[in-house]
């Protein structure tokens, strides 16, 4: 016997009453409004290179002036890139004051998988501009941040958040080389990031295939607690993400997905919002 995912706005509303410990689990498609490439479907290449091969440690074994580069170029993106109405959306389930209108009974964290800030940022706005002043729920970014860089030697602590770009003078206008037929620029690596500590080669403070995502522990328990797991924009292709909501189902929680489309295991959700998150959670929220 198999059960569809409802799409009933009221029914949600009503889980939503119900729940005490909610994950919101985001993925990609939740800055695809604000102009950042997906990583698989259209958008997964970064001039005619995979872009799941530049992240992983293999693609930075091979090439690190080209993996500086692509990361430069979306650090770029990114700097010129804000929120969108589905982060501002979920930027209001992270305050209290705003959440408890529709969960009065919730705590709430946010895991993203994207390293693009812009979650944070939105939350960040939403206090400023409606002057709220108590905490917000934590935002938990597994898979790193953009703007962090972090020292490759092993025995070396350095991790650092800086937004200058360029990051360093020579991966400056490198983010305009995208067409095919051009040369690719080679930066020496003695022209790349280093650390300010020991003197060695800096990386992009993010998780590539084959790493441990940060604060796996905390979020593995999180899903052992909550009741309602909500997962947005993220093809649930990437483990361990890709595992969160079916551990909340497996103590009895609920699972909501919003996707552009059918995503992996979303015929198994409780509830299925399909179409663009930047409305689709405007319009369930309210
Ligand atoms: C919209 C929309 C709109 C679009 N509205 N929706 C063999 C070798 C090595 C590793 C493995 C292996 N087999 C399995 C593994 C594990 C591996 C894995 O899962 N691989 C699979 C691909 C098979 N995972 C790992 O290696 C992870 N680490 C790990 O498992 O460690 C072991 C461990 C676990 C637990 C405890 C202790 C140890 C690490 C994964 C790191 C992933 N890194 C990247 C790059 C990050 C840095 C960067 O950004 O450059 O993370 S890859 C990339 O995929 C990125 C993303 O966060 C991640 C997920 O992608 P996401 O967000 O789902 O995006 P898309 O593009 O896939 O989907 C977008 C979705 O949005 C689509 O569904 C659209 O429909 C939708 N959409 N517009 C609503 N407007
Ligand atoms: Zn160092």
């Amino acid at each position: 016997l198999t059960r569809m995912p409802s799409d009933s706005i009221p029914d949600f509303r009503a889980a939503l009453l119900e729940s005490k410990q909610i994950l919101v689990v985001t993925g990609a498609g939740l800055s695809a409004a604000s102009g950042i490439p997906t990583f698989r479907g259209d958008g997964g290449l970064w001039r005619n290179y995979d872009v799941t091969a530049l992240a992983t440690p293999g693609g930075w074994a091979e090439n690190q002036s080209r993996v500086w580069q692509f990361y430069h170029y979306r650090r770029e993106l990114v700097l010129k890139a804000s929120p969108n109405p589905a982060h501002y959306v979920l930027a209001k389930l992270a305050i209290p004051d705003f959440r408890y209108k529709i969960a009065p009974h919730s705590k709430l964290t946010h895991v993203t998988q994207n390293i693009d800030g812009l979650l944070r940022k939105a939350v960040d706005e939403t206090k400023v501009s409606s002057g709220v002043s108590e905490e917000s729920s934590e935002i938990v970014e597994m898979h790193g941040r953009l703007f962090d860089i972090v020292c490759t030697a092993h025995d070396c602590e350095y991790h650092e958040a800086k937004f200058d770009s360029p990051i360093c003078p020579a991966l400056g206008g490198t983010e305009k080389i995208l067409a095919d037929g051009i040369t690719e620029p080679l930066v020496r690596r003695a022209d790349l990031p280093h650390c300010p500590l020991c003197g060695q080669l800096c990386r992009p403070g993010v998780v590539w295939f084959g790493e441990r995502p940060y604060r796996i522990k905390e979020i593995l328990d999180l899903a052992d607690e909550a009741d309602l797991c909500i997962v947005v924009g993220t093809s649930a292709l990437v483990q361990p993400a890709s595992k969160l909501s079916q551990r909340v189902k497996d103590h009895g929680g609920r699972v909501a997905v919003f996707n552009l489309e059918q995503s992996n295991h979303s015929e198994e959700a409780d509830f299925l919002f399909l179409g663009p998150c930047e409305q689709r959670l405007g319009e369930v929220f309210g």
